[in-house]
């Protein structure tokens, strides 16, 4: 059987706590029961209000980043410890973004996931090729070479423990979306390489797949046999938007 299908929001550096508790009352006011699980990744600070505005209405809540440290002096940081206590269940670890903008290699990268994981977070781990690689044909290869990377030493023992996200660095903001046949080939090769770690308890992760997922694509997207979901960024901000898409999967 399919992994569930997870519709995993990632709101980027957008939204103060007051707004986000406000869309979090306009969204569940609206929502209807669905097949898709929902996860608002939300900037650390709106976690505690949001967390709070979701009680009991199933959405989840998880954050953007975590450090690799479990406590001490590293100043500005945030544990996966902290992030749980707030009420998060996730957190997107390796986004393109902080690859580019914070210098973050897969060696951290897998530093981060290893401390989430033994704190209980259900990371979201990020993977994805540039427009050069995909021109030169090699978007596989170096996909699947970072993911090994972004993984090395994380133990999983049950399949719920982790998701992968496919995000191909130039479909990210631009509206240039993969086909579903593209997306369909790296989460199929993604799910490939994670029974090749993990036997199959790999089989089972949710592997997802981010760049310009919008309502207009994403139940495309979302049938293709091994993508279990979306992590969407720009069309997650407006309430009618994710309306919109949670009843594509619907
Ligand atoms: C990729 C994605 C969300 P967008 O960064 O992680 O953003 O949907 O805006 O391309």
């Amino acid at each position: 059987a399919k992994p569930p299908t997870l519709l995993a929001l990632n709101w980027k550096m957008n939204k103060t706590p007051t707004e986000a508790t406000a869309w979090a009352k306009e969204l569940t006011a609206q929502l209807q029961p669905g097949s898709a699980q929902l996860a608002i990744m939300a900037p650390a600070i709106d976690l505690p209000a949001l967390a709070t505005s979701l009680q009991g209405s199933g959405v989840a809540v998880g954050g953007q980043d975590v450090s690799a440290h479990a406590s001490g002096a590293y100043t500005g940081e945030i544990s996966a410890a902290m992030l749980l206590d707030t009420g998060a269940s996730h957190v997107v670890i390796g986004h393109s973004e902080r690859r580019e903008y914070h210098a973050e290699s897969s060696q951290l990268v897998a530093a981060k996931t290893r401390a989430a994981i033994e704190a209980g977070l259900i990371p979201i781990v990020c993977v994805g090729e540039g427009l050069e690689v995909r021109e030169r044909g090699e978007h596989v290869t170096y996909t699947l070479d970072q993911l090994r990377d972004s993984l090395a030493g994380v133990r999983l023992d049950r399949p719920g423990a982790l998701v992968v996200a496919y995000e191909p660095v130039w479909a990210i903001g631009t509206g240039k979306t993969a086909t579903a046949a593209d997306a369909e080939e790296l989460c199929s090769a993604i799910r490939t390489a994670l029974v090749g770690l993990y036997g199959p308890t790999g089989q089972d992760v949710q592997v997802l797949y981010g760049g310009s997922v919008k309502p207009g694509n994403i139940r495309e997207i979302c049938d293709q046999p091994n993508v279990n979901g979306a992590l969407v960024g720009g069309a997650a901000l407006e309430v009618q938007s994710v309306l919109d898409m949670a009843s594509a999967l619907r």
